[in-house]
C-alpha cells in the first residue's frame, strides 16, 4: 500500500467511526445490551494496559512487567466481591459468552443435561446447541415457561427437574423482564443435587444494587455475566460465586485461565475496576432510575396503543420492555423504520412467534438513556416519537430531526466520577491531526 493509499484508508476508517459516533449523539439508543462508559473508564481503554500481557493471577504471572497490573487487578477483584457480596470473583473472561464457556468448562461434562429456557422464551444464544452449549454437546432440559407471565411455571418446572434431574440448572435470559423464582426452586434443585448457574449479563447492575434478585444468595453457585449492560462497564466478562466449595472455585479459576483466555485485555480490566467503584457509589440510584424509566416507557407506549407485554404486572422489573409490533408491520420492519428516525432498537423473537426469521417483537432497554440523565417524563417523549412514526404517519426524517434536537439536552454521562464537569461526547479523536 502506498503512503497516499494508507492516508486515505486511515482517514476513511476514522471518519466513518466519527460519523457513526455523531449519529449516535443525536439518536436514542435503546438496545438492551449496550451502555456508555464513564469518562475515566473510557480513558483507561487507551492506557498502556492495552499493550500488555498478564497471564495467570496477580502475583503468579507468566510475564514480567505486571506489578501495576497486579495492583489494579487485586483492586478490581476486591471491588467485585464487595459489590456482589460474595467470596469469589474472576475478571479474566473477556466477554459474557466467554464467561459462560468457562462455566461450562468448569461445571459440565460432555453430553451432560443442563436445565435452561428456550431461545423463543428469551434465552441467550450461549444456551443453544449452535452456541456455547454445543461446545460441551449439552443436552438441554427445558423448563416450563409461562408466556403470559414471561416467567417460569414453578410447579411444572419442578416436575421437569424431578423427572430429568439435570446436574446443572441455568437461569438467565436475553429478553429478561422478571426475576426467576429461584427461592421456590431451591429445594428441588437441592433434592436432585443440581447446581444453580445464573447468567446475569443483562441484570448485573441491578443485582449489584440489591434490586431484581440476588442469585448467589438464592441458591445459585455461580453468577456469570458481561459487564456492560445495566452494569455500565467496559465490554468484558466476569465470574462470581459465594460458594464454600473450594474445588468449584478452583475449577472456575482454571477454566478462566488457561481454559478460555490467554491474556484478559488488561485495559478493560482496569476500566472495569473504575466502573465497579462507580457502581458502588452511584449504582443504587442509577439502578432504581433504570427500572422506573423502563416501567414508565412501557406505560407510555401502552397508552399510545402499543401492545406492550405484561401490562398486568407493570411491564417489567428490569431495564427491558418488550413490545409486540405485529400490527405495526412486524419486528424487522419496525426496527428499520425506527432506525431511520434515529431510534435504535432490535427486533426480538417473542413467545408464540411463528417464524424466528420474522419476529413480531421489539426489545427496548432504558439503561443507556437513563445513563445520560433521562427520567420518566423523557420516556413519555420517546414513546411519543414512536407513536408519531408508527401510528400517526409522520415521516422518519421529521421524527429523526426532532429526536436529534431532543437528544441535545442529554450530553453527559451520569452516575459516575467526574460526570459533573466532564461534558461527554460519544467520540473524541485522539489524533486530531488525522482529520
Ligand atoms: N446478544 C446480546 C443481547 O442483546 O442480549 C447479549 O449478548
Amino acid at each position: 500500500m502506498s503512503v497516499e493509499e494508507l492516508e486515505a484508508t486511515v482517514h476513511r476508517i476514522c471518519s466513518t467511526v466519527e460519523e457513526h459516533s455523531r449519529w449516535f449523539e443525536g439518536a436514542l439508543p435503546l438496545i438492551a445490551s449496550e451502555n456508555l462508559l464513564s469518562p475515566y473508564a473510557k480513558e483507561l481503554l487507551i492506557s498502556d494496559f492495552h499493550s500488555r500481557y498478564a497471564e495467570g493471577l496477580p502475583g503468579e504471572r507468566y510475564y514480567e512487567g505486571n506489578h501495576w497490573v497486579d495492583v489494579v487487578e487485586q483492586e478490581c477483584l476486591r471491588l467485585a466481591r464487595e459489590l456482589f457480596r460474595c467470596n469469589f470473583a474472576d475478571v479474566r473472561p473477556i466477554s459474557g459468552t466467554v464467561a459462560n464457556i468457562a462455566v461450562l468448562k468448569a461445571m459440565a461434562e460432555p453430553g451432560m443435561q443442563i436445565g435452561s429456557c428456550r431461545l423463543a422464551e428469551g434465552a441467550h444464544i450461549s444456551s443453544a446447541g449452535f452456541g456455547a452449549f454445543g461446545i460441551r454437546s449439552v443436552k438441554q432440559v427445558y423448563y416450563a415457561f409461562d408466556t403470559h407471565e414471561m416467567q417460569l411455571d414453578v410447579d411444572a418446572t419442578k416436575r421437569i427437574l424431578l423427572k430429568e434431574r439435570p446436574p446443572l440448572a441455568l437461569f438467565g435470559l436475553s429478553l429478561f423482564l422478571f426475576p426467576f423464582p429461584l427461592q421456590e426452586l431451591q429445594e428441588t434443585l437441592r433434592d436432585i443435587g443440581a447446581l444453580g448457574w445464573y447468567d446475569g449479563a443483562h441484570v448485573l447492575g441491578l443485582i449489584a444494587s440489591g434490586l431484581f434478585q440476588d442469585p448467589l444468595h438464592e441458591g445459585c453457585a455461580v453468577l456469570s455475566g458481561s459487564t456492560h449492560k445495566t452494569l455500565p462497564g467496559p465490554q468484558h466478562g466476569i465470574l462470581l460465586s459465594d460458594s464454600q466449595d473450594a474445588d468449584l472455585k478452583k475449577r472456575l479459576t482454571s477454566a478462566a485461565f488457561p481454559g478460555v483466555t490467554s491474556n484478559h485485555h488488561l485495559n478493560e480490566m482496569a476500566a472495569l475496576a473504575v466502573s465497579l467503584a462507580e457502581q458502588l457509589a452511584f449504582g443504587k440510584d442509577y439502578s432504581r432510575m433504570i427500572v422506573r424509566n423502563a416501567k414508565a416507557l412501557g406505560a407510555a407506549l401502552q397508552q399510545r396503543g402499543f401492545q406492550v407485554l405484561c401490562a398486568h404486572k407493570d411491564f417489567t422489573e428490569s431495564h427491558q420492555v418488550a413490545v409486540r409490533v405485529e400490527a405495526e408491520g412486524g419486528g424487522d420492519a419496525v426496527a428499520k423504520r425506527l432506525e431511520a428516525a434515529r431510534i435504535v432498537v432490535n427486533k426480538n423473537l417473542l413467545p408464540g412467534d411463528k417464524s424466528p426469521k420474522h419476529p413480531e417483537g421489539i426489545r427496548l432497554g432504558a439503561q443507556e438513556l437513563t445513563r445520560v440523565g433521562m427520567g420518566p417524563s423523557d420516556m413519555d417523549a420517546v414513546a411519543e416519537f414512536m407513536d408519531d412514526l408508527l401510528h400517526k404517519g409522520k415521516g422518519p426524517e421529521e421524527v429523526g430531526a426532532r429526536v436529534a434536537e431532543f437528544k441535545k439536552g442529554f450530553t453527559k454521562v451520569r452516575y459516575c466520577f467526574g460526570a459533573g464537569e466532564a461534558a461527554y461526547r460519544y467520540y473524541h479523536l485522539v489524533e486530531p491531526a488525522l482529520r
